[in-house]
């Protein structure tokens, strides 16, 4: 794929647009994807010597925002928020998102403002899979020449899980990637073992967390030490990491990962084993073979902690090239954090297991002092306490007194064509709130006096779509 002609224009024009402000402020995104913008956008506009102040929102903040600088620059948002209604005579506004536009091209004409928005959905690309916001605002930075930063563009897709259909990058996100690998920035494994912490944590830990399916590995790692013993792989006194491991090792494992979960699947996801276990693998050739950084997951992972804690600053300087100051901030905001879900994670799912509480055709459970931003992370590490087979949902209250509600499920019923980002919309519509996300890994903030409403019909809209 390339970058279609009209496309291609409206990269050059925003460089026209820049090249004629002084003032210039941008509003990015708080996820791995909207930090990843800001980093790349920012280090463009500071090597075109163009002071510029950054922040990073979430949406809400976007509708009926003022607009206080002679250019804007909206990165990974803005195409689905209302923000040019106070927009005045003779300002600028550049967007540069992925997500379903409001406006459509000819939104630009007879307006007393200057508004450019690159989204590839008015290209006819989709923004779920072949580029995101971090992407879209590398394809600017080329426009200047700065392919070194494309390692950021390909972070960023990761982070927006722009390869989870396939578990490779297609698209416009392929052509960041060939620039990433072309410039030595980036190293691609096709087809490696996909598990999570292949450089910083032990093999025999890092396969315990396996649960897209309950395996007698998940969240036990006496059995995975005895099964890395007994290939052969690995012993107690070495801790392994994956990275560590030879090709015919891998091989072994592998082979006993397929057995394992041919066990407990129904047969018609039999199919589907090889793309839970294997997907390409992306290593950041330029950091530390010991770092976490060093692993685009990981990666993404710290930056991802950083947004939920309200910290992008420093995960943004990082990305920019702070690999002292920063970089210890990093750390520190990673370890708070991983401190912070093992007490919610030990609260909701040890003890006597009543916290989940399972449906017909779901389960879920009541995150009551958890925060909103980390609700998600927790609800996908429950998965691997609970039954694979149907979704989880955990609840945790806002601010503001609604309910957040987060979503996740085994990749096999994605697999399997179900898409809950799509039945999340729907049902929290039905309740008088909002949802939406991926296949399997979705949200929604609804009422609070609806939970139960909720609920119930969730459950029955998966009837006969979830098997027992
Ligand atoms: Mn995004």
């Amino acid at each position: 794929m390339q970058i279609p002609q009209l496309m291609h224009e409206q990269y050059l024009e925003a460089k026209d647009i820049i090249a004629d402000s002084v003032d210039i402020k941008i509003y990015s995104h708080i996820d791995c994807d909207g930090i990843c913008s800001g980093a790349i956008l920012s280090t463009t506009l500071d090597r075109q010597n163009k002071k510029h102040d950054i922040e990073f929102v979430n949406l809400d903040v976007l509708d009926n925002i003022e607009l206080d600088h002679e250019l804007t620059i909206f990165s990974d948002l803005g195409s689905g928020q209302n923000i040019t209604g106070k927009a005045k005579p003779g300002q600028k506004i550049i967007v540069l998102d992925h997500h379903p536009p409001l406006r459509d091209l000819d939104y630009k004409n007879d307006k007393d403002f200057t508004y450019l928005e690159i989204n590839p959905m008015h290209h006819g690309i989709d923004g779920s899979y072949y580029v995101c916001g971090g992407g879209l605002c590398y394809f600017l930075a080329k426009e200047y020449g700065y392919t070194d930063l494309s390692w950021i563009g390909v972070l960023s897709a990761i982070g927006d899980m722009q390869n989870t259909r396939t578990g490779h990058f297609e698209g416009l996100n392929e052509i960041i990637q060939q620039d990433a690998i072309d410039g030595g920035y980036l190293e691609l494994t096709k087809s490696d073992i996909n598990i999570y912490g292949r450089n910083t944590r032990p093999l025999f830990v890092a396969l315990s967390y396996f649960s897209d399916v309950r395996l007698p590995i998940t969240n036990n790692t006496t059995e995975t030490m005895a099964i890395l013993e007994e290939l052969g792989i690995d012993e107690k006194h070495n801790r392994k990491t994956l990275n560590q491991l030879t090709m015919e090792d891998k091989g072994k494992l592998y082979q006993r990962l397929v057995e394992m979960i041919s066990k407990v699947v129904p047969g018609r996801y039999v199919k589907y084993i090889p793309q839970l276990i294997l997907c390409d693998s992306y290593t950041f050739l330029k950091e530390d073979r010991n770092s976490f950084l060093r692993d685009a997951s990981e990666f993404s992972t710290a930056m991802n902690a950083c947004g939920r804690n309200h910290e992008e600053k420093i995960a943004m300087e990082v990305l920019k090239g702070d690999r002292i100051v920063a970089l210890d901030e990093l750390e520190s905001v990673s370890l708070d954090h991983r401190r912070n879900l093992a007490q919610s994670i030990a609260r909701v799912a040890e003890g006597d297991g009543t916290n989940i509480i399972e449906l017909e055709n779901l389960q879920y459970f009541d995150g009551d002092g958890i925060k909103p931003e980390i609700v998600g992370t927790i609800t996908g590490m429950i998965l691997g306490y609970c039954n694979w087979k149907k979704p989880i949902l955990g609840f945790t209250q806002t601010d503001s007194d609604g309910l957040k509600v987060s979503l996740r499920c085994s990749r096999l019923l994605s697999y399997d064509g179900i898409h809950f980002g799509n039945i999340i919309r729907k049902i929290a519509g039905e309740v008088g709130g909002s949802g939406g996300g991926h296949a399997m890994a979705c949200g929604a903030y609804i009422p609070i006096d609806k939970k139960s409403d909720f609920i119930e019909l969730f459950n029955r809209e998966l009837d006969g779509k979830i098997t027992n």
